[in-house]
């Protein structure tokens, strides 16, 4: 039986990524399962790399109730970041590069001393060197902000552009950190880490296990994004935003 047009699947997402055009969902078409959907993404990511970019990191999707209620899916995905997608912190994104853009905070962990592929994370402290507070910009490619399990993963799990905030040492008690995101100077979003998988830790335990299984190592000197403390907000031109966690600071961007 022939399988999905995996490299027909990841050009079109590509382009609409390219060109900020919103595609129809893919998967019941194409038969897309969950593991043919992780071979589009990296087909997907290797259209970016073949351009230039570079791999910087690792971040999860859908790692909090409130997120999987906002998009009716209720798995944990990973996705792929690259250096074009990461935005200085208080920098600038132009929202016409993007098909209809959400923001949400994050936890960004630097990761270090990694285990062996199959190894659980074991020290935490030796696997991720600092925490930071982050933005995640995420951009699904498919019309109406909607889509299936699979369709998503191939998707690169929405990855759109992301903002680090100012690393610090871990903290304690990073399992129940305050998590505020403001837009304009008023409060949009408030959570905690804990929202975050019960503890943003188990995010690793869970990139290295799910990304592992797809052959995926993590990397010394990537960025992991934990995941979402709250669901996503849609992101207008003109709109400043800031993210804050407690004890970590902010990290924040400007929509042009
Ligand atoms: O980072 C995320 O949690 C996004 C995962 C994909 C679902 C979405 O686009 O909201
Ligand atoms: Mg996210």
């Amino acid at each position: 039986m022939i399988g999905p047009d995996t490299a027909g699947i990841a050009e079109k997402l590509g382009a609409a990524a390219d060109t900020a055009t919103a595609i129809p969902q893919l998967a019941a078409e194409t038969g897309l399962d969950v593991d043919a959907a992780y071979a589009v993404q990296t087909a997907l990511v290797k259209r970016r790399l073949d351009r230039g970019e570079r791999l910087v990191g690792l971040k999860m999707g859908l790692t909090s109730k409130a997120k999987m209620a906002q998009v009716g899916v209720d798995e944990v995905i990973w996705g792929r970041l690259t250096d074009v997608m990461r935005v200085p912190d208080g920098g600038a994104v132009d929202v016409g590069d993007f098909i209809h853009p959400r923001v949400e905070p994050e936890v960004a962990f630097l990761l270090d001393r990694l285990p062996d592929p199959g190894e659980p994370v074991g020290s935490f402290t030796r696997a991720v060197r600092a925490v930071a507070p982050a933005i995640e910009l995420i951009d699904s490619r498919y019309a109406n902000f909607t889509f299936s399990l699979p369709d998503v993963i191939a998707d690169n799990t929405s990855a759109a552009a992301f903002v680090v905030g100012p690393w610090s040492p871990v903290p304690d008690g990073l399992d129940n950190l305050g998590v505020l995101l403001e837009i304009d100077g008023r409060v949009a979003q408030v959570g905690s880490t804990a929202a975050i998988l019960g503890d943003p830790r188990r995010a690793l335990d869970e990139g290295l296990r799910l990304a592992g299984r797809h052959g995926v190592r993590l990397r010394k000197g990537w960025v992991f994004l934990a995941g979402a403390a709250t669901a996503a907000v849609p992101l207008r031109p003109g709109a400043h935003v800031r993210a804050t966690v407690e004890k970590l600071g902010s990290a924040s961007l400007k929509a042009l």
